[in-house]
């Protein structure tokens, strides 16, 4: 797809497949109307309805078989989501007719639409911005409540304002330096360099702040992988079981139970978490045994955080302290978090000191004392996850304006690097020639988190994530 507008009409199943109620077919462009009127035949043509009218009536294939009854909803352009003429055909939510109905409106001259097209036309129409048009995918992939909230506050534009706000102040200053670049052979000075340079100051800071949120933000957005790991028999699956409230996963007295990683997802305070049981960690011989280690391993690498539990009902034993050195430092090396949780306190309450042995190891992170049987504690340890999981921030207002996208990260980061190397150029009292340059590529960038600068290769990167239909 090219970056100037196509005009064809393009048609998608908008809904999910398989049996449901009803199911929705998506027809957007000039032809939308024209397209569908020829299958459809209802007490007047679509051609001839007003915006936002809804329209009942059979929809027959190209040799005038009635495929099903439907009802047909008109959006006139510019009022429709893709700011196109659109059409929306209700049909009843089967595999087979809703399919009959697209091949048909393919025959009849729409085009299938590529996956996010509808978006993408709608951003290209000028609809939506770039951010909001993420947070539609955003939206519908959250899985929880604070995904959720954050992906509707980018919907209703809060971050595109903040980087619009920070944009326009930039552009102003750009426009009082090449004013003066214009004259500059006449040896004026437009631009007051302090001024400049406050300019320059606050711009940082708006976007400073709007970084330090992006530790939150993405926590909101993607949820925290969470890593279920230790030596065998410690209790790892059935603290998955007791955090999941159900039954999941096999839990006997035999030493190497689990192999397989099993996964399964839970909210806690609006987050959503995604727990990894692994097998216990172990030097084994046997073959099914020793690929679960490796698979545990594995988990340990690809984790936002490593819940390492130990067993409190007895001492450590003799391989365990190095288990436990290894396992903390190889999270450590990663950036990853770690919490340590001492199942069984229902056999033997959990002391703290009597942990003293495995400093320096485990200082600084947390410990908590839990029993899977009773969940005595699994209070704590899920409060505890939660606090971990929001480390290095704190939560969040609802409605607040947050990062929570790596795209719109990057983009702010390397726009306060320019306007960094501007500052340092003012400071220096260096030509404005040299300001701009830099301050030029600062607006690039911060024009590409809302697309008001964009290329080709930006627009299919992001929209080619979407589904088909969206
Ligand atoms: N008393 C008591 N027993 C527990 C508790 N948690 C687990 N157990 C018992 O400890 C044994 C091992 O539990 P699992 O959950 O299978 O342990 P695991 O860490 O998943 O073990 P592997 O999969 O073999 O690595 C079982 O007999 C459980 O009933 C607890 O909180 N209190
Ligand atoms: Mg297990």
């Amino acid at each position: 797809m090219s970056l100037v507008h196509e005009v064809d009409t393009v048609a998608a199943i908008a809904t999910p497949p398989g049996e449901g109620g009803i199911c929705v077919i998506r027809i957007s462009g000039e032809k939308a109307t024209e397209v569908t009127d020829r299958g459809f035949r209802g007490r007047q043509p679509l051609k001839e309805s007003l915006s936002h009218t809804a329209h009942y009536g059979g929809f027959r294939d190209e040799r005038g078989t009635i495929l099903d009854y439907v009802v047909a909803l008109v959006f006139r352009n510019p009022h429709s989501y893709t700011g196109e003429d659109t059409v929306e055909i209700s049909c009843h939510g089967g595999y087979y007719v809703t399919k009959r109905i697209l091949e048909s409106l393919i025959r009849f001259g729409a085009r299938l639409a590529e996956p996010g097209e509808f978006t993408k036309r709608a951003f290209l129409n000028g609809r939506l911005d770039l951010v909001q048009a993420e947070a539609v995918a955003d939206l519908i992939r959250s899985r929880s409540d604070k995904a959720h909230q954050a992906s509707l506050a980018q919907l209703e534009g809060l971050l595109s304002t903040k980087v619009v706000e920070v944009r326009d102040r930039l552009v102003q200053t750009m426009g009082l330096l090449e004013l003066e670049l214009d004259f500059a052979e006449d040896g004026y000075e437009f631009a007051d360099k302090q001024r400049v340079a406050n300019l320059l100051g606050e711009s940082i800071q708006q976007i400073n702040r709007l970084l330090s949120t992006y530790s939150v933000g993405k926590v909101y957005r993607n949820g925290v992988r969470v890593a279920l790991v230790g030596s065998p028999n410690v209790g790892k699956s059935s603290l998955l079981n007791a955090l999941l409230r159900q039954d999941r996963a096999i839990v006997t007295n035999i030493p190497g139970t689990t192999r397989d990683v099993i996964e399964e997802s839970i909210t806690i305070g609006g987050l959503l978490f995604s727990l990894s049981d692994t097998a216990g960690l172990r030097e084994t011989t046997n073959p099914i045994e020793k690929e679960g280690v490796r698979r545990a391993e594995d988990k340990i690498l690809n984790s936002d955080i490593v819940a390492l539990i130990l067993d409190g009902s007895r001492s450590l034993q003799q391989s365990e302290p190095d288990l436990i050195d290894r396992t903390i430092k190889s999270v450590e090396a990663r950036g990853v978090k770690c919490i340590i949780a001492v199942n069984k306190i229902d056999i033997r309450p959990f002391v703290a000191e009597e942990f003293k042995d495995l400093e320096p190891v485990i200082a600084g992170h947390r410990m908590v004392g839990v029993s899977a049987r009773t969940s005595e504690g699994i209070d704590k340890f899920e409060q505890a996850l939660h606090e971990t999981a929001l480390t290095g921030g704190t939560d969040m207002a609802e409605g607040s304006v947050l990062i929570t996208n790596l795209r719109h990260y990057s983009a702010l980061e390397r726009a306060r690097n320019s306007l960094l190397l501007s500052e340092k150029t003012v400071e220096a009292g260096i030509s404005s020639e040299f300001i701009a340059v830099d301050l030029r590529s600062a607006l690039d960038s911060l024009g590409e988190v809302t697309g008001a600068v964009t290329t080709e290769d930006i627009l299919n990167t992001i929209f080619s994530k979407f589904c088909i239909g969206k």
